[in-house]
């Protein structure tokens, strides 16, 4: 018997609460590193939907995904989940498949809200405070970094990536979202530009905008796409497809 269609009604990407971002909306006479704290946990789906394109449409497809590679008594994980919301997807995409999702993040603000944010899949994720590099990845048919791995030193990624690759089954895939550097100084500068505009579209002040940009400038780094797709190669996957593209942010599908 043909089971039935997945429906994605838009999923809430919101928490209860729903702050509006302003962290950033006042001059700041020293500007510290970005940090993953309470204040951000706050405003965090309000903050990562206005300032990161599309974030919306690549959770929905997360579903999509899901839906179409979890393979039923696997485990699925979500690394670097923030408030769950790739998580809550995965869930939602799963249908009846009996599955283990291990969500984890190193904040313990981002987990509280997390747990708060998933009680109606609470019985299929296991949220975990722990840092994502020492995570054991077993018999899993699919993983999601969306937007972490670039908050990694990138001398550290390809060790994650490459144990990603062992911990799949076959079939299983990798969805890889990130924030990404375009191949030449001008093609980056222009898409810089783009988003920029996207966030002063989403009401984000220019002082909003350079401050961000300030506070995220040694804690966020991003690489090329060319750089991504060798290295995901390199490690043990066998095909990389950049599935959603909207300025310089990415997201790709990479298969063992
Ligand atoms: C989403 N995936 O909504 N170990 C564990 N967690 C980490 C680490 C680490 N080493 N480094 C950063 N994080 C989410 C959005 S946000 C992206 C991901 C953004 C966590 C960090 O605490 C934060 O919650 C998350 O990675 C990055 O689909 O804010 O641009």
């Amino acid at each position: 018997m043909k089971s039935s269609p997945l429906i994605i009604k838009s999923l809430s990407l919101t928490d209860s609460s729903n702050k509006t971002d302003t962290i950033y909306q006042s001059p700041q006479s020293t500007l510290g590193d970005f940090v993953f704290d309470a204040s951000v946990a706050n405003v965090f789906p309000d903050m990562i939907q206005r300032s990161v394109p599309g974030y919306a449409a690549i959770i929905n497809m997360i579903a999509i995904l899901t839906e179409l590679h979890a393979q039923p008594n696997t485990h699925l994980y979500d690394l670097g989940c923030s408030l769950g919301a790739s998580a809550n997807a995965m869930a939602n995409g799963l249908g009846d498949k009996d599955c283990r999702i291990i969500a984890v993040d190193n904040s313990q603000a981002m987990l509280d809200k997390a747990t708060a944010n998933s009680s109606l899949n609470a019985s299929r994720i296991r949220f975990e405070l722990g840092d994502i590099r020492e995570v054991d990845i077993q018999n899993a048919s699919l993983v999601v970094l969306n937007f972490t791995l670039q908050f990694l030193p990138r001398e550290e990624r390809a060790e994650l990536l490459g144990k990603i690759a062992k911990g799949l089954q076959p079939g299983g895939i990798l969805i890889l979202s990130e924030k990404i550097q375009a191949e030449t100084p001008e093609e980056d500068e222009r898409l810089i530009e783009m988003h920029h505009a996207f966030k002063r579209s989403q009401g984000y002040s220019e002082l909003e905008v350079s401050q961000k940009r300030s506070a995220l400038e040694n804690v966020l780094l991003p690489e090329k796409l060319s750089t991504h797709t060798q290295r995901l190669k390199d490690v043990g996957f066998t095909s990389v497809d950049c599935w959603f593209q909207c300025f310089n942010f990415v997201s790709m599908v990479a298969r063992v």
